[in-house]
């Protein structure tokens, strides 16, 4: 990088878009080249922290295999067009497939880059809806769908997942690792200084068979075996009914504690310690702590999401609060209403749980919160239900299980629309290419990170530079096919700041007041309202509901997985976003798809470090390089996620779902490994 001054150096305000955490940014530009990116010191909430991702938004902009021109044809037919000949050709493909075969033949996938495509907000869904197609599949389905679920069950919608409070005292951490990730459905910036004050100001403990760099900062590590939490969190919720839960509470907010105390009863310290493998004195320990701390944080990620026992773990933990009044209250766990969306102010009907039907080929996956499980895609494409799909900043080969057949799957479909930023495996078996415009060339506002922040906030940044090349920004892009498919989303046909800037200010509603503060700001607009109390307002006798039968059954027919062997388990790395990144291009130092092992699980499986090996399950294998590492406990084999080459998805099946959500599972999954 250059340091010279020249004429033309300017430096733009904006935040990183690279994960939800939003960190403010300043980007230093000589004419449209990013020749300096540093952390924002002024931004009330990220403080001048940037991550390794975030130091690198300029390199992920002048990346060699940017997309700079939609590209229409397969493989070696790749040509370059005009985008009035792409979206024609598109629009025609996608209304003769339906006039063919049903709106059902067309659908889309939404992967987390879209999320944060803050102007094309809702346009997707709303055009499949205006057609008639279910087919509508998001990375949510990979990724969350139990605490959704448990969050409409009890509290009545699916998108009200708490985050810890900010006065929390004793924090736990369960399968997730925010030191790499930066939370999961909640986002921190400045993870390690939030861990540290966290641990200093009361406890921290961190539930996890790895021993992460989050639990380096902790009060404690507990290490269960994979799979098993739920067995510790419903002796915490036996114990806890008995002695130390906060019954004024229970009876003014909740309903259904008699059916969650016999459901819970069945789970005795010795099942706890037995079942998950962490000794009988670290349980009392934790026990002993949130009786006398009385109200708790229990903070979860993918690690339980991710495994076959997800939803009654997430329910349970969620009931560890809910017994000591934690939920929804100071020192505890708070919801955030959002700046943008006043959740708090919203009227709604609460949610029961229930659900659609699940696609033609797979009836037995139910459809919710609106989705699809992505599970079935594949599916569905080879049943011929499903022929065209258009790919919204997501990437199906490391997403979706068995990433093979997933390609043969794409492959087969007569329509195969993806708009990306980088040329990857996906745009390689595209028949049309749509480049968007990325972070730095677009307005946005940080929709996803809105109601899973510590702090209710909101920003807006312009855009740092115009899109380059051909590329245009997403909404363009959908409110162009819209047009020619005789639907009408907001868009428009003009490509420029100024519509995108109205795209934008309409999700402020007649507030206009809000949307003017966040444009007054050079960062974030930090709210110092804080509503407790008032997600069970929302609810029916303003009550929790906190046995629901969907999760007291599958509680009760829970059966403890089986002992010995090695059990893959998951994990993010800091230097990379998914597959964003996994290239390494411009980090210094680069992720690598290493994984895992215990030095007495290499030696007896004769590996040392470094060595290739073939990591195997029951359906498909892995050829990656071990990592020996005392970090993973014995037994458990630690991959990563995000390769396309070393592709974790491969060693996880679209057959292997839960039955209530459609998710994979994707922690827990017995594996064998041999040197290559
Ligand atoms: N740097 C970076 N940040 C990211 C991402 C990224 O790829 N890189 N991805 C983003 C996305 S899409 C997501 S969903 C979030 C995920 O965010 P997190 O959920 O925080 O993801 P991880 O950091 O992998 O932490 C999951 C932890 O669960 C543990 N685990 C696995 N199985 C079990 C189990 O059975 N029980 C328990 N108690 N723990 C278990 C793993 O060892 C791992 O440490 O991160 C987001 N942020
Ligand atoms: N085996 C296994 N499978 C998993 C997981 C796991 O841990 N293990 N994790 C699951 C989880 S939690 C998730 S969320 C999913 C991830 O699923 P996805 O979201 O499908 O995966 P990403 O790699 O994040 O895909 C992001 C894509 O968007 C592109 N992109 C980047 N910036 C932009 C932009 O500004 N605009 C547009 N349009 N595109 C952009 C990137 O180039 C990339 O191709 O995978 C799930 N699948
Ligand atoms: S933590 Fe997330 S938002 Fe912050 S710099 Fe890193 S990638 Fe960007
Ligand atoms: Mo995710």
């Amino acid at each position: 990088m250059s340091s010279a001054v020249t004429e033309n150096r300017r430096t733009a305000r904006t935040f990183c878009r690279l994960c939800n955490a939003a960190c403010g940014a300043v980007i230093t530009l000589e004419g449209e080249r990013v020749v300096e990116v540093r952390g924002d010191r002024q931004h009330p909430i990220s403080q001048g922290y940037l991550c390794p991702k975030g130091r690198a938004i300029g390199a992920h902009h002048h990346h060699p295999g940017r997309l700079d021109r939609p590209l229409l044809g397969r493989d070696g037919g790749r040509v370059p067009v005009p985008w009035n000949e792409m979206l024609d050709d598109l629009a025609g493909a996608i209304g003769s497939t339906i006039a063919k075969t049903g709106p059902q033949a067309f659908g889309m996938y939404k992967g987390t880059a879209h999320t944060v495509e803050s102007a094309a907000a809702g346009a997707g869904a709303a055009m499949l809806a205006q057609l008639g197609s279910r087919q509508w599949y998001t990375s949510l389905t990979v990724d969350c769908p139990a605490l959704c679920l448990v969050a409409e069950l009890v509290a009545g919608h699916p998108w009200l997942l708490p985050v810890p409070d900010r006065d929390t005292r004793l924090t736990v951490l369960v399968g997730t690792n925010p030191m790499a990730s930066h939370g999961h459905t909640f986002n921190i910036p400045r993870p390690k200084e939030w861990l540290r004050s966290w641990a200093r100001e009361g406890e921290l403990w961190v539930i996890d068979p790895r021993r992460t760099e989050s639990a380096d900062v902790a009060t404690m590590h507990l290490a269960p075996r994979p799979g098993t939490d739920y067995l510790l969190m419903a002796y915490l919720v036996r114990e806890l009914l008995r002695d130390g839960a906060d019954h004024a509470y229970l009876e003014r907010h909740a309903t259904g504690v008699g059916a969650l105390a016999a459901a819970v009863e069945p789970f005795t310290l010795e099942r706890a310690a037995d079942g998950t493998g962490i000794p009988t004195d670290q349980i009392v320990r934790l026990l002993r702590k949130i009786r006398e701390t009385g109200r708790v944080s229990m903070v979860t990620g993918t690690g339980l999401n991710f495994s076959d026992a997800a939803n009654v773990t997430l329910w349970l933990a969620w009931m560890v609060c809910a017994v000591t009044g934690s939920l929804d209250r100071p020192g505890g766990m708070w919801f955030n209403p959002g700046y943008l969306t006043q959740t708090h102010r919203q009227t709604w009907a609460p949610r029961d749980g229930s659900a659609g039907p699940g696609p033609a080929s797979r009836p037995e996956l139910a459809q919710r919160f609106g989705e699809l499980p992505c599970a079935a895609v594949v599916d569905e494409i080879e049943a011929g239900n499903l022929r065209a799909l258009l790919v919204l900043g997501g990437n199906p080969l490391i997403a979706w299980p068995q990433p093979e057949r997933v390609a043969r799957a794409l492959r087969k479909l007569d329509v195969l629309a993806v708009v990306d930023v980088i040329d990857n495996g996906v745009t390689a078996l595209a028949t049309h290419v749509l480049p968007a415009a990325a972070q730095l060339e677009r307005a946005d506002i940080p929709t996803g990170a809105e109601l899973y922040a510590l702090q209710s906030f909101s920003q807006y940044t312009g855009r740092v530079v115009s899109p380059g090349a051909e590329r245009r920004p997403t909404w363009w892009i959908l409110g162009q096919l819209a047009g020619r498919l005789g639907l009408d989303v907001p868009g428009g046909p003009d490509p420029d700041a100024g519509t995108e800037e109205a795209l934008l200010q309409a999700l402020y509603g007649s507030d206009h007041a809000r949307w003017q503060a966040l444009r007054d700001t050079e960062n974030a607009v930090v709210t110092e309202e804080r509503p407790y109390d008032w997600v069970h307002g929302k609810m029916p006798d303003q009550r929790l509901r906190l046995a629901p039968e969907l999760l007291v059954r599958e509680l009760a027919t829970m059966r403890e997985t089986e002992r010995g062997g090695l059990t893959l388990i998951n994990r993010r790395q800091l230097r990379k976003n998914n597959s964003t990144l996994a290239d390494g291009q411009g980090l210094a130092r680069a992720a690598r798809p290493e994984t895992m092992l215990h030095p007495q699980d290499a030696l007896e499986h004769g590996i040392a470090d470094g060595d290739a090996i073939v990591i195997s399950s029951a359906y498909g294998e892995l050829r990656t390089r071990a990592r020996i590492d005392e970090r993973a406990i014995r037994g458990t084999v630690s991959a990563p996620h995000g390769f396309v080459e070393a592709n974790a998805a491969a060693l996880i099946s679209s057959d292997e779902v839960d039955p209530a959500t459609g998710m994979p599972i994707m922690t827990g999954v017995p594996v064998t490994v041999v040197r290559a």
